[in-house]
């Protein structure tokens, strides 16, 4: 544990946000606006995309890293960070030495990097943020936005045009939860900002079960979250994660119930797995994606679960107009999972070109 001293927090700095029950998002905005910083958060850093955070955080880590990232002097990262590559690279580049782990609680990662117990202090730091800092960060983030949209917006319905069009259907007060783990993913890498949507304007609140790391229990969370906090409640989970806690939509005939949209990604099967190393493994179908081939809309009506199916982001679109009611699911049959992978493969390629 050390002190810092106004010299630490350099003009040029970058602060990871990742959750944590115990940091203040209105001190760190306030952080971030006194240094002229930009703001990285992982998916659960609710509420999002308030003044000097960045849409498509990973994607915006990776094509920097040649360029911006070689001038940062300074990392706060705030909370328990570690979910994305790309920005554990950034880290690990930038290096211990300039690195501060803050509020470190729940620090994932052993390191030799120098810990704060609490978010660093206006007093302690100097303030000279360096104007175009902050728009060079952010135009990479534009940049990124400007070259996805036409792409999901030009194929099938896929798990990224959904994620999309959910972040911009919640209104005000919503209450999100992501399964893992495209969907947590997906809304780290592709959600959009827009000034219109409460979702940026941080009005959102957002959870997830352990990290992105955990598919059980994730209804149950998420009807909780509806009951407890009497909000409109969307929960955006993949297929397997719905069947692994089915049992949570079976209500007992006395027990309230939410008001929650159910919004399922149906690509029959782990969809992330496609997009890592062990793709190519022997017996991946069975042993990795297990694929269950199961009529996921049937299944949700014989349970009593008014279920609308959705193909296109014109059908989605219209079953989002209906605000959370009771307890409702939509499922997107979106493309096979090869697909799937395909499109965030060009994602990235055209993110980063
Ligand atoms: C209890 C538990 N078992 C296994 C895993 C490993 N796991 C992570 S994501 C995932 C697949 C989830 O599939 P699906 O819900 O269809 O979502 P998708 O990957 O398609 O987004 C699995 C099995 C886990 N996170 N938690």
């Amino acid at each position: 544990m050390t002190n810092i001293s106004k010299s630490d927090a350099a003009t040029k700095g970058v602060i990871v946000l990742g959750d944590s029950p115990f940091v203040s998002i209105t001190e760190v905005n306030e952080l971030a606006a006194h240094l002229g910083w930009p703001v990285l958060p992982e998916p659960t850093a609710a509420p999002w995309f308030l003044p000097n955070y960045l849409a498509h955080a990973p994607l915006v880590a990776e094509k920097v890293s040649a360029s911006l990232a070689n001038e940062i002097e300074t990392i706060f990262a705030i909370g328990r960070v570690g979910l994305s590559r790309p920005i554990n690279a950034l880290l690990a580049k930038v290096g211990t030495s300039k690195y501060w782990a803050c509020a470190p609680a729940l620090i994932s990662q052993p390191g030799d990097y120098r810990l704060l117990p609490h978010i660093p202090r206006l007093a302690d730091l100097a303030s000279e943020p360096q104007p175009t800092w902050l728009k060079r960060w952010r135009e990479a983030s534009d940049a990124i936005e400007a070259a996805i949209a036409p792409v999901v917006e030009s194929q099938h319905l896929s798990g990224v045009g959904v994620i999309r069009a959910v972040v911009q259907a919640l209104r005000s007060g919503d209450v999100l939860h992501l399964g893992s783990s495209y969907s947590a993913r997906d809304v780290e890498m592709y959600a959009a900002q827009n000034e219109t949507s409460a979702f940026t304007a941080g009005e959102v609140s957002v959870y997830m079960n352990r990290g992105v790391n955990g598919i059980d229990g994730v209804i149950s969370t998420a009807i909780g979250e509806a009951l407890a906090t009497s909000r409109p409640t969307y929960l955006i989970c993949g297929d397997l994660t719905l069947l692994h806690d089915l049992n949570g939509l079976v209500l007992g005939a006395d027990e309230p119930c939410p008001d929650i949209t159910l919004v399922v990604i149906d690509n029959d099967g782990g969809g992330i797995f496609s997009t890592l190393e062990n793709a190519e493994a022997e017996g991946f179908e069975r042993v990795i994606a297990t694929p269950l081939g199961k009529d996921i809309s049937a299944i949700l009506r014989a349970i009593g679960v008014t279920t609308e199916v959705v193909t296109t982001s014109g059908e989605l679109a219209t079953h989002l107009r209906e605000r959370p009611n009771g307890l409702k699911a939509i499922v997107a049959r979106v493309g096979s999972r090869e697909q799937e992978a395909r499109l965030r493969a060009k994602l990235r390629q055209v993110s980063l070109s």
